[in-house]
């Protein structure tokens, strides 16, 4: 009898396979941004150059997604386009609904904590995003903590992102990452970035500006056998940052609105982003696309520097 494995879940693209044959370093991308995210047809033209970037800068892009029973390591364009299309239609899926969606066939678009535990599988150290999920201001009553956070906490991936949006309770968010061991890298300033707002108040718990010192880091916590993630945070351009004051009214109002509409459970995140949206006038859309590009050059970088530095000490 033979074990079964994980690995006979994992569809390689093409490109993707070319590229971990060659020794090329690999990023991982998510694939919820896409769906449930960013309105079509920003979504995907955003999906493609994202996944330009990272091939400019010498590493090949994995988007994850689940498609016909099949965890996909890389998507076809027409693929990417498939679930660009599809955008709510396709399952948002955390570490609970990828055994429904692999079992049913559903199309699935995997969040950072679903998106960590493909990328593991496949053997990818780094992944991209824009944003995490995180503790959700009012946790105290609704206990609402993103899976992303108990994700981060137990599997070996390094996530860049451009912190987390201040619909969230960061100090809380942070917190919750520092009891569970995760620690919370900054490139490029002190502080752990706020998404679509460069500053949030609060300091990461260490400064590392260059892809090499990260890759360092990274490879001492994972040679000590330590488990669990490393979260990078990179602040979004500076010109296309928005400003606290604009950016807090209109969460505010989002948050009402989605408390009087009784929008609860996984639906909250994409809720909230689109309506943020809408009250910005597209404003939000434009930074929210601007740092995920910016977080794709930090993540291949990081990517080309882990894979010239192989083990530690
Ligand atoms: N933050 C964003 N855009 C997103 C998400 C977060 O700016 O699309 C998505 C990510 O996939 C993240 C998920 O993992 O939302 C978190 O959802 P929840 O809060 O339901 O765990
Ligand atoms: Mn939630």
């Amino acid at each position: 009898m033979t074990l079964p494995s994980a690995q006979a879940w994992l569809q390689w693209s093409e490109p993707v396979r070319a590229a971990r044959a060659a020794g090329r370093p690999l990023v991982a991308l998510e694939s919820t941004i896409v769906a449930h995210g960013m309105p079509f047809p920003e979504n995907l033209h955003t999906a493609r150059e994202v996944e330009a970037l990272i091939r400019a800068e010498g590493a090949e892009p994995a988007t994850i997604a689940v498609m016909d029973g099949r965890i996909r390591i890389g998507l076809s364009d027409d693929e990417l386009e498939r679930l660009a299309r599809a955008g709510p239609a396709a399952v948002k899926l955390s570490r609970r609904d990828l055994p429904a969606a692999l079992s049913s066939g559903a199309l699935g678009a995997t969040t950072v904590a679903g998106t960590m535990i493909c990328a593991h599988l496949a053997g990818i150290e780094v992944f991209v995003t824009g944003g995490i999920g995180g503790v959700h201001r009012g946790a105290a009553q609704s206990f609402d903590i993103s899976a992303d956070l108990q994700e981060l906490a137990r599997t070996p991936v390094a996530v860049v992102c451009a912190g987390a949006k201040s619909i969230l309770d960061i100090a809380l968010t942070l917190e919750y990452l520092e009891t569970h061991g995760v620690p919370v890298l900054s490139s490029g300033q002190d502080e752990f970035a706020a998404f679509f707002v460069r500053e949030s108040g609060h300091r990461a718990d260490y400064r590392l500006d260059d892809a090499k010192e990260q890759a360092r880091f990274i490879r001492t916590q994972w040679s000590l056998g330590l488990e669990g993630g490393v979260l990078l945070s990179t602040p979004v351009p500076e010109a296309d940052a928005l400003q606290k004051a604009e950016v807090d009214g209109w969460i505010d109002a989002a948050l009402k609105d989605a408390d009087v509409q009784g929008i609860g459970g996984k639906a909250v995140t994409p809720f909230l982003l689109a309506r943020i949206k809408q009250l910005s006038g597209g404003r939000s859309l434009k930074a929210n696309i601007a740092l995920v590009k910016h977080n794709a050059q930090v993540g291949a970088r990081l990517a080309l520097a882990l894979a010239r530095l192989p083990s530690m000490p």
